[in-house]
């Protein structure tokens, strides 16, 4: 039975009826609803469909590097398209495609799966989509303005700084990867906060589905990741944009700081595209088995191990570039190690089929085909971990093999199986399997007729990043077959996307729970109504559904626990049209970062109307007042840790890269020279004590003391005035003494680590200042102290950063 009082304006998540004019206004209706939803399922749907976009143009763009290989000395393309077409490519791939295809299943599935109704934090969700589609948008508009990134996926510095890419060509990929960063790091905190504090009660975190626990740990490394290539991205727009010289080797600027920098980031990358693809299988073989998942709790825990593994081994992509024989062993142990984790998913998910009732559904063949083609990737990685054997590996075709056996065998095989799986569940339709079994075999075959062969071409020599070759190579014959190979999976993802189209239009129809699943998604209807579940669900164990259905090993059925309705209905959040604002704020930021200064000033205008209104528009209303969850914490209070532990891999990297500069600046002055220790001891105790007000200030709201609230808020906010006074002062001095960002290393270093630190003061003051004006107008109410809790835990931070920043920069000698 339908449950009443549902809060939500929003229409049915998917399939409408066909149109007429009457309709056509009503299709008009509801792509606005599009535009403002911030219903998980759909916003969902759109990453799935933009994800599936940008995944056939990565692909076209694959087909004719392809085409350009298939006989030697080919003039489908000169160079400079080639090399943009491998950049745009492989950039496309991990971060249009394989990236938001994942996060089309963890908006769509992990709530059902963990029996929640939405995400903590539904607005920051659209937000988070938005400004994906922004950053993928401005990528691709570099092919129609003829700039391209044509630098390789990872970007090598010195190869992407002014001096050797003077075009926009770098730029629209720099500026891309930022806004892409910020879109998936607040979409982490999201997921992080909404897996660890909105659980249907008795789904303990051991009773969490696989994939629900890969989604956690992959969003963990999305929030430690991203600030150390962040902050390498804030280096290469200084030195592209405003002449510093991080990477300028003339001025004592390091080279491996780059790769370093990328890889700490790119390693755990790869784990944030293939855990994802692990959990997926995790969930399918155990239905098409009809067994449990063999060793769960043993493949939770090697799910962990291999993310916290994935952040030691980065210098592995370094072996060629001289770190030495001490590095190089620590690192190719390191590497080596992580293969026990995988190989301990491996054998559970052969034990999970071994013995089973097997289901040869389509989503049982991806999922069983990533188990083989995966396994062949894996291997060739442990080759690669051992130095001597990745020196004559690296940058050959046995490297592009090794990347797609693990991406394309791995990560897009488990999309393409989860895809099959939740299909009815997304749809309420069911996909033909005949013609899906069809597609499987012919992508199989084309995947391993393309890469399997690339082992072969990069043992003999060839390397990676050419755009032909001469005849004596021999290389002719098997690129050739790599290049029909290439061919087979287009014509069979084109299958696979014509059995969704015939299913959407003429499929039959689904029920709630298609394939007698074992988790929660199945326990509502296909498609889910806008509430997910009209009760929320019961939880009996793992695979608490099954359980529910079969009973547990003996058949012992659960009693079901008594119904207790829900006291206040059900609330969902209604629609917004502050994030696609926001985002389109970005897009006309990074379009006028390589256009005019005005349109950058417009956008950030934008930027800033839209936040402001993002974040006052549920200020008042009272359902959003209570957002205490399972863990017992506030969900805003929890978002907050979470983003200051991204933010402490942020100011450690900057930190870090200023303490590693420290003394190579060539020219110039140098840091003893020209700090001035007295006044920033100053700046520095002012600060201090604007904590100690922000306390009184919290204290104050909590209880319910507006005077003092008022007082303690404005005297933080003015404490923090006086620190970036101070700030100012120091800034023009230097100058005046000729120290700026261009003088040296010191100076950009310097200037980009405190700049970044007044920058974060900037925003906690503004922040007070909002709280303050609330309060004024008799808005910050006592359930409101949690707004000021949340304000302080940033500000607090912000200041033990500075006291980092002042003992290293100006006290240590
Ligand atoms: C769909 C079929 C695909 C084909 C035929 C294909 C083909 C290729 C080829 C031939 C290269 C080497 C270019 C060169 O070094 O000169 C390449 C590079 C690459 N591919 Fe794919 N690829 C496909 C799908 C994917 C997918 C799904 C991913 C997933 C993330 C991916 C990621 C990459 C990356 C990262 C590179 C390296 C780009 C660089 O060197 O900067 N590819 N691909
Ligand atoms: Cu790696």
């Amino acid at each position: 039975m339908a449950p009443r009082n549902v809060a939500r304006s929003e229409p049915g998540t998917f399939y409408t009826s066909p149109p007429t004019a009457r309709a056509g206004l009503a299709a008009l209706a509801t792509t606005k609803t599009w535009l403002t939803t911030v219903d998980h399922k759909r916003i969902g749907i759109l990453y799935g469909v933009s994800a599936f976009v940008f995944f056939l143009i990565g692909g076209i763009e694959a087909l004719i590097i392809r085409l350009q290989l298939v006989r030697p000395h080919n003039t489908l393309v000169d160079a400079p398209t080639y090399n943009a077409l491998f950049t745009m490519h492989g950039t496309t791939m991990i971060f249009l495609a394989i990236m938001p295809l994942n996060a089309a299943f963890f908006n769509y599935m992990i709530p059902l799966m963990i029996g929640a109704r939405d995400v903590a934090f539904p607005r920051l969700n659209a937000l988070s989509y938005w400004i994906f589609l922004a950053g993928g948008l401005f990528l691709n508009l570099s092919w129609l303005v003829g700039t391209p990134p044509d630098g390789g996926w990872f970007g090598y510095a010195n190869l992407t700084t002014r001096q050797f890419s003077p075009g926009l060509s770098i730029d629209f990929w720099m500026l891309s990867l930022q806004v892409l960063g910020v879109s998936s790091v607040i979409a982490a905190i999201n997921f992080i906060v909404t897996v660890l504090n909105m659980r249907a009660p008795g789904m303990t975190l051991m009773r969490m589905p696989l994939f629900v626990w890969m989604t956690l740990v992959v969003q963990f490394l999305i929030v430690l990741a991203f600030p150390p290539v962040t902050v390498g991205l804030i280096f290469l727009m200084f030195d592209r944009f405003f002449g510093t010289h991080f990477f300028d080797v003339a001025a004592g600027g390091d080279l491996h700081l780059w790769q370093h920098l990328f890889w700490i980031f790119g390693h755990p990358e790869v784990y944030i595209l293939i855990l994802p693809a692990f959990g997926i299988v995790s969930e399918v073989l155990p239905t098409f088995s009809r067994k449990p998942l063999f060793g769960a709790p043993v493949m939770i825990y090697s799910g962990i191990l291999i993310g916290f593994f994935g952040f030691g081994v980065w210098s592995h992509h370094m072996f060629a570039a001289g770190m030495g024989p001490v590095a190089d062993a620590a690192f190719s142990i390191a590497s080596m190690l992580i293969a026990i984790p995988t190989g301990v998913k491996i054998f559970n998910w052969l034990a999970t089929m071994w013995n089973g009732t097997l289901r040869p559904t389509v989503a049982f063949h991806f999922a069983a085909g990533l188990v083989a083609l995966f396994t062949i990737g894996g291997l060739s990685g442990i080759m690669h971990a051992s130095p001597p054997v990745d020196l004559q590996q690296t940058d050959s075709y046995f490297v592009v093999a090794h990347l797609h056996y693990v991406l394309i065998g791995g990560s897009l095989f488990g999309i393409l199986a989860g895809a099959s799986y939740w299909w009815p569940k997304m749809t309420g339709r069911m996909l033909d399997e005949r013609l899906g079994r069809v597609a499987f075999w012919i992508i199989f075959a084309g995947f391993n007729l393309t890469f399997f062969p690339q082992h072969y071409l990069g043992a003999i020599g060839m390397p990676r990043r050419i755009y032909t070759y001469s005849a004596d190579t021999g290389w002719g014959f098997w690129n050739l077959v790599s290049t029909v190979g290439a061919f087979g999976i287009a014509l069979g993802v084109l299958l696979f996307a014509v059995n969704a189209v015939r299913s959407l239009r003429s499929g039959a129809p689904a029920t709630g729970d298609p394939w007698d699943g074992r988790t929660l998604e199945w326990r509502t209807s296909s498609p889910p109504p806008p509430h997910d579940f009209d009760e929320v669900p019961p939880v009996y164990g793992r695979d608490s559904f099954w359980r529910e259905k079969h009973g547990d090993a003996q058949g012992r059925k659960p009693t079901p626990p008594p119904r207790v309705p829900e006291a206040h209905g059900i609330h969902l959040p209604g629609p917004s049209h502050w994030p696609i604002v926001i985002a389109l704020g970005i897009g006309l930021v990074a379009v006028g970062a390589l256009t005019s200064v005005a349109l950058v000033l417009a956008g950030a205008a934008v930027m800033l109307v839209g936040a402001f209104a993002f974040a006052l528009e549920h200020h008042a209303n009272p359902a959003h007042a209570h957002q205490v969850g399972g863990l017992g914490i506030d969900h805003r209070k929890l978002a907050m840790w979470t983003f200051l532990g991204s933010e402490c891999f942020f100011f450690g990297t900057l930190i870090a890269t200023y303490m590693a500069y420290k003394g190579r600046s060539v020219v110039g002055p140098s840091p003893h020279e020209i700090l001035n220790i007295p006044v920033t001891t100053l700046s520095t105790f002012d600060l201090l004590m604007s904590s100690l007000l922000m306390v009184l200030a919290l204290a104050a709201a909590q209880r319910g003391d507006r005077r003092q609230s008022r007082l303690w808020l404005g005297g933080t906010a003015l404490f923090g005035l006086i620190f970036l006074g101070f700030q100012a002062y120091e800034f023009t001095a230097f100058v005046h003494e000729g120290l700026t960002l261009q003088t040296n290393l010191f100076g950009s270093t310097f200037f980009v680590l405190t700049g970044f630190h007044g920058g974060h003061v900037t925003l906690g003051v503004i922040w007070l200042l909002t709280l303050l004006v609330l309060d004024l107008r008799g808005r910050l109410h006592v359930h409101d102290a949690i707004k000021v809790e949340v304000a302080g835990l940033y500000w607090h931070f912000v200041d033990i950063v500075w006291i980092v920043i002042f003992t290293l920069v100006y006290l240590a000698p």
